[in-house]
């Protein structure tokens, strides 16, 4: 986690991070790794960066940051604007330079350019133009542009993340990056309910994902041990239903004016919060909070176990489908995004009758708040809503029928986001030695966690039904930031180039030689990742 940091003894360790270059992804010869560039001041090549980026076409000579740079920025555009804003309060601390905004002519400088004639980089592509006369950066949205500044960070020298002022020289390699990502939906969750973390923790999160582009944040906000997200119409889920969390601690949750928060701060890094309530199972918490929505009108007590699969909504009682309507009518209120994921895993104690009877009143109800279902993949054993995402979890070796379900429904226009237990689930220990995690599903090293491909994993489903992948990180172990980090880095980093690069980049020899160009990036962050062996790190 990052902890402020003494002036470091930086200029050695950068000049193997400059030389820890590779060639334009996937083409030519596999440059000789064990030799480092000797030269100080040759800047990363272009594609020296995670994820690898769909075209790079190097050439010239580099860009130079100086201390007269200024960010031109589209007056006209105000998220713009607060991209340039931004990009300037990550080169400031570390250049020493005071890189003022402005929208008149910058020579030299770094310009930031919306054109929405751009149709070829749609939605999230951008193109990055360096040379010694400036440096452009160009998408047709926003999230392009934000997208494009993450690519920058990365072509800089690490010491570029430091927060205090570093030696240059400040170069970016010439020639023109050209990227659109291979899936829409490139995600992380973060389950907040079997430990509880704060506004700032989960904000920590979203600026380290943002850094690999990925667009989509998954907060698990209802578990047996916890709910987290205040209900006006319920008000004791949260403050009894929030109130400890596994192990016994105090627990907590988000005000509305809280979880805002996180909205904003996740809009302004471009990625969208998917919301979960999971149910009918994994609803202890709920369950104990208000003692008419058991069956039985008893209150279980709180939960501060690990166990899965004992808790069920009562699916015969009319009451639940005002409680459901209650809890989805204020976080579709509260969403600026598309999605509401209603969980629907592990629901043991629901009969299988009860289960599809319970998704068949449900997923109306979030269609009527304008809102499209996700669920994790067990919902394709009901009748997902049209248009309805869910979410696949299994392993390797999950069982035929189990699979063929999920891609009868993929056939049949239910979109898949792909979240194999055994792959990218970032709670898995690396190895036996891993002092945090499960390894129910096995252990997950950072080669396993990056080579597959998500087009091609599920036998049966077409390729067009994956809307992408996402890395789920469940807490019954994870308590801290510096725990997030562990685990989620780098394996995280892998499944934003599984959801960001095109297929025909997969190569795991290259990529963890491009990993480990992040190693020094990731001090300077002060994330706390883990050293995998699989990884050629350099030291920082
Ligand atoms: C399962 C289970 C979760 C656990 C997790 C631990 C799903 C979708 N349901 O994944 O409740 O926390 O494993 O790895």
């Amino acid at each position: 986690m990052r902890q402020p940091r003494a002036l470091p003894r930086l200029f050695g360790s950068l000049l193997l991070v400059a030389a820890a270059g590779i060639a334009a992804i996937g083409a030519g010869p596999a440059p000789d790794r064990s030799v480092p560039d000797p030269s100080a001041s040759t800047p990363r090549p272009l594609g020296q960066i995670v994820p690898a980026p769909a075209s790079v076409s190097p050439g010239g000579a580099p860009y130079t940051l100086t201390p007269w740079t200024r960010i031109r920025v589209d007056q006209h555009s105000r998220e713009a604007q607060q991209i340039g804003t931004y990009l300037a309060g990550v080169l400031r601390p570390s250049t020493g330079y005071a890189l003022p905004l402005t929208d008149g002519p910058a020579p030299g400088g770094i310009r930031l350019r919306l054109s929405a004639d751009e149709r070829a980089l749609g939605d999230e592509g951008y193109r990055l133009q360096s040379s010694p006369a400036g440096l452009t950066l160009t998408a047709r949205k926003p999230a392009g542009l934000f997208h494009a500044v993450q690519t920058l960070r990365q072509l800089l020298p690490a010491a570029v993340e430091k927060d205090a002022r570093q030696r240059g020289p400040w170069q970016v390699a010439g020639g023109t990056v050209t990227d659109t990502p291979r899936y829409a939906y490139r995600g992380a969750m973060l389950d907040v309910s079997r430990h509880f973390f704060t506004v700032d923790q989960v904000k920590l999160y979203i600026d380290q994902l943002a850094l690999y582009k990925i667009n989509k944040l998954h907060l698990h906000l209802s578990d047996d041990q916890g709910w987290r997200i205040a209900i006006d119409s319920w008000p004791r889920l949260a403050t009894y239903g929030g109130s400890t969390q596994v192990g016994g601690g105090p627990g907590g949750y988000y005000t509305k004016a809280q979880y805002k928060e996180i909205l904003g701060y996740a809009a302004s890094r471009y990625l969208e919060v998917v919301p979960e309530i999971d149910m009918p199972g994994h609803t202890n918490a709920a369950l104990a909070s208000y003692a008419q929505l058991n069956c039985n009108g008893v209150a279980p007590p709180l939960y501060t176990g690990t166990d899965v699969g004992f808790s069920s909504l009562c699916v015969p009682k009319a009451l639940t489908y005002d409680f459901v309507d209650d809890v989805l009518r204020e976080l579709a209120a509260l969403t600026p995004g598309k999605y509401l994921h209603i969980g629907g895993d592990e629901a043991h104690s629901t009969s299988h009758a009860d289960y599809v009877a319970f998704m068949d009143k449900v997923q109306p109800i979030v269609a009527k708040y304008g809102k499209t279902v996700v669920g994790w993949h067990q919902l394709t054993g009901a009748t997902p809503a049209k248009g309805a995402l869910a979410q696949y979890w299994g392993l390797d070796d999950t069982s035929a029928e189990e699979k063929a379900q999920v891609a009868r429904a993929a056939r049949n226009g239910t979109g898949l986001i792909l979240s194999p237990a055994d792959r990218i689930y970032l709670d898995m220990k690396y190895n036996k030695d891993t002092p945090l995690g499960l390894d129910w599903a096995g252990f997950v090293e950072v080669r396993r966690a990056y080579d597959w491909d998500p087009g091609g994993y599920l036998p049966g489903a077409p390729a067009s039904a994956v809307a992408g992948v996402e890395a789920p990180l469940w807490s019954e172990t994870i308590s801290t930031s510096d725990h997030i980090e562990f685990m989620a880095f780098p394996r995280v980093v892998g499944v934003a180039e599984l959801g960001w690069s095109a297929a025909s980049t997969h190569d795991w020899e290259a990529y963890r030689v491009r990993l480990a160009a992040q190693g020094p990036r990731m001090e300077a962050l002060g994330i706390d990742f883990y050293r995998s062996p699989q990884v050629p790190w350099r030291s920082g």
